[in-house]
């Protein structure tokens, strides 16, 4: 993790880091997508399905190792370590796919949905910790004007109640409406976005009717707190450094993973 990302991340509580992925793992990515949302309900291997609104596709990651290998991606591997001193673990990760027909998310975080103690973030020996973050790769173009991502930057800090009026309740459908204070995310194909779950976040209402906006909602917790959600079925299409990475471990327990600076799948 760089300085530049450990200050941005520490002051707002989220980084969009540009250009995660090559040309070629965006290709790779992208086509594996296409294929599960493109692949009828009835002839997806046991494991994957779609919800009822079209939105998520469980277990995006495990559906093609181009989507897997973003899991522990080069670029992100440092900042997990990090945000986990060394303990991380990874719990879940859906596709989610939206469109133009699916419902704007109102603005809603960690410590307001489960309370305080839910959800931690600190800064101990120069580093960061959370123990509850999700990374979003981004496989299509987001522009101003088109919607997607919310945030409150900063309010992962925040020691005092967020006013229920405040921000609109918290329904915030359009561009136009967005109030002072929260920020509208455009990450384009192949950037990433990480949040801690501490951070205020929504969506505004998806526009273009031509295009979607397609990511991967990865999930990490610190080894020690992580229940592993990915059902046994899929255990098999994994490599054992994913699963090595989905197991919960003891505190003082050193993952053989996280002595290695890049993770390779095998
Ligand atoms: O749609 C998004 O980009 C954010 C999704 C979200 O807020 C969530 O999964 O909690």
């Amino acid at each position: 993790m760089t300085p530049e990302q450990r200050y941005l991340f520490d002051i707002n509580g989220y980084l969009h880091i540009p250009n995660v992925l090559s040309d070629s793992e965006l290709v790779a990515a992208r086509a594996a997508v296409d294929r599960y949302i493109t692949t009828p309900a009835d002839q997806l291997p046991e494991g994957f399905s779609c919800s009822e609104d079209g939105k998520y596709y469980a277990n995006g990651f495990a559906f093609d190792k181009a989507l897997e290998a973003l899991v522990v991606h080069p670029c992100l591997w440092p900042i997990i370590k990090e945000f986990t001193h060394d303990r991380p673990a990874f719990s879940r990760g859906t596709l989610l796919v939206d469109s133009h027909k699916h419902k704007p998310f109102h603005l809603h975080c960690a410590r307001e949905d489960y309370g305080w103690q839910s959800t931690r973030f600190d800064t101990r020996e120069g580093r960061i910790f959370c123990d509850d973050f999700v990374i979003f790769p981004y496989f299509d173009d987001v522009f101003p004007g088109d919607g997607g991502l919310l945030v409150v930057p900063g309010s992962h800090k925040a020691t005092f109640e967020r006013p229920a009026e405040l921000f609109n309740n918290g329904i915030i459908s359009t561009q136009e409406d967005l109030p002072a204070g929260v920020t509208n995310i455009t990450p384009r194909a192949g950037d990433a976005v990480i949040i801690t779950e501490m951070l205020v976040h929504g969506t505004l209402q998806w526009n273009p009717t031509d295009r979607l906006r397609r990511t991967l909602v990865l999930r990490y917790r610190p080894q020690f707190k992580n229940q592993p959600s990915v059902p046994e079925i899929l255990q098999d299409r994994l490599s054992p450094e994913t699963k090595e990475l989905m197991s919960h471990a003891h505190y003082n327990h050193i993952k053989e993973i996280v002595k290695k600076d890049v993770v390779e799948l095998t």
